[in-house]
């Protein structure tokens, strides 16, 4: 009896050191994603050159699904790719563009639902060397620019809808669960419309034959042609079979460092990342997984000429640094025109954002999520060093009495400045209704335009009297 105890205890040690042994090759993977905190995804493809306009229409829905909304016949999607030559496309402006925003990696869409590879394919022509005019493996320039300018990059990835490659899935999966009140009408409607076949070569193959001959293969060609890369972006997991999911999960073993998100096909295959899309998750939704809010600047992914619904620079920054007070990473999207150019507006944005990183980055690279109570003045990110906690105040609404409260902090600054110019300002720590209040003085004008940062440096561990409460990350993947 006792040997058999021995023997229980020791296979329950061996258990528990493998566990432990894991958690740390998964947080090891993950390092360099969470400090990242921000990332381009770039949705580019021949859907590019129709800029949202189909025989003089302006179709409905993102630039990338012009080929569905408008119903266009495989043939004459795939003719208009002899057109499709962006000679203006430049890796090295490209990535550099992202560099210079303070962006630590690029995920790009290798291959979108319209199955057009932007990659030198072995397994089917319809891909930017074989069938256009361009004839340049857009994915081999951008990785060797990405690794000149240390930048990740990444590949998004079309596993399931397939709109030319046959044998792409049938039909969308309901997005019920993104919708509040969803009545069967608007389902309906929404299936009918969104549905991934309309043309009798697109069901000449089972999605069967489709996942082994093409999707299969063309993920082997994308993590063995391309250096190391650094994630997998799946999207969308219509139709997608646990048979279908494993075969394209097994081949991820041929980069052992990448990392996966959420969307190869559902619960079974939870990927690293959780991925709301188009929305920044309540810190009640937050439940300790990693998690990345994808976002377009306009509201399209893919170009469209006539999307002028632009969010400002400012907006894309208060986002990117509350996305960092919550402890994510955010995603932000570019859609390049059909020359192989950014919109003016995503440069300008960029630059922008840009600019407030390089005095500011410090209060987003490498931070967690503060575990303060919401402030009503701004966002607050945190690292814990050694034994010490920084803090790191961005002030959205800058105060007109000089004066900043934060509630809760029972701990003695031990330095306190803005990171603009680094100059000093005053803390005083008070006690309100038995509260504790750390209040920070500052300049009555704020050091930069947009939102400026007060580090404050703390003698200990913050120990935070409130901590979210948990909850649940929606996925953002609707189709
Ligand atoms: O259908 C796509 C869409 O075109 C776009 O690529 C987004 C990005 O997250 N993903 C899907 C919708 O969830």
């Amino acid at each position: 009896m006792r040997k058999l105890s021995f023997i229980c205890i020791m296979i329950l040690l061996m258990m528990q050191s493998l566990f432990a042994q894991e958690v740390l090759v998964g947080n090891e993977r993950m390092k360099w994603w969470r400090e990242a905190r921000f990332g381009m995804f770039i949705h580019w493809g021949c859907y590019s050159q129709w800029g949202g306009t189909y025989n003089g229409n302006k179709i409905g829905g993102g630039g990338e699904w012009i080929m569905n909304r408008g119903k266009i016949p495989v043939a004459e999607y795939m003719d208009a790719a002899k057109k499709f030559n962006p000679v203006n496309f430049n890796a090295n402006a490209w990535v550099k563009m992202a560099k210079d925003a303070g962006m630590k990696y690029i995920i790009i869409t290798a291959k979108h639902h319209d199955g057009f590879a932007l990659f030198k394919s072995k397994v089917s022509t319809w891909n930017i060397v074989d069938a256009t005019p361009f004839g340049r493996d857009v994915l081999k320039e951008l990785a060797v620019a990405c690794k000149n300018n240390d930048i990740k990059l990444g590949f998004y990835y079309s596993q399931a809808q397939d709109w030319v490659n046959p044998g792409g899935a049938v039909k969308r999966k309901l997005a019920k669960e993104g919708w509040a009140n969803p009545d069967s009408a608007r389902i309906d409607a929404y299936t009918k419309e969104h549905n991934g076949h309309w043309d009798s070569l697109q069901t000449s193959k089972s999605m069967a034959d489709y996942i082994d001959s093409v999707a299969v293969p063309q993920v082997k060609e994308l993590l063995s042609n391309y250096g190391d890369i650094a994630v997998l972006w799946w999207d969308t997991p219509t139709d997608m079979t646990k048979i279908f999911a494993e075969k394209l999960h097994n081949i991820l073993m041929l980069q052992p460092q990448i990392i996966t998100n959420d969307r190869l096909k559902g619960p079974d295959f939870p990927g690293d990342t959780k991925t709301p899309e188009q929305s920044i998750p309540g810190l009640n939704e937050i439940d300790g997984k990693d998690w990345e809010t994808c976002m377009t600047m306009n509201e399209t992914w893919g170009f469209k000429s006539y999307d002028n619904n632009w969010k400002s620079p400012a907006v894309l920054l208060r986002n990117l640094i509350d996305i960092a007070s919550k402890g994510g990473n955010y995603l932000l999207n570019v859609g390049p025109d059909a020359c192989g150019e950014f919109p003016t507006e995503s440069v300008n944005s960029l630059k922008i954002i840009g600019e407030w990183m390089k005095v500011n980055n410090e209060a987003i690279y490498a931070t967690k999520a503060s575990l303060l109570k919401p402030l009503e003045w701004g966002k607050c990110t945190r690292k814990d060093v050694g034994e010490n906690t920084t803090l790191y105040f961005s002030v959205f609404n800058w105060p007109s009495t000089g004066k900043l409260s934060v509630y809760g902090i029972t701990n003695n600054v031990a330095s306190a400045s803005l990171l603009n110019g680094n100059i000093s300002v005053k803390t005083e720590k008070r006690k309100i209704n038995g509260m504790d209040c750390l209040d920070i003085y500052v300049p009555d004008k704020a050091p930069d335009n947009m939102v400026s940062v007060i580090k404050v440096q703390f003698n200990g561990l913050l120990v935070p009297k409130e901590s979210p409460e948990n909850g649940k990350i929606k996925s953002g993947s609707i189709d």
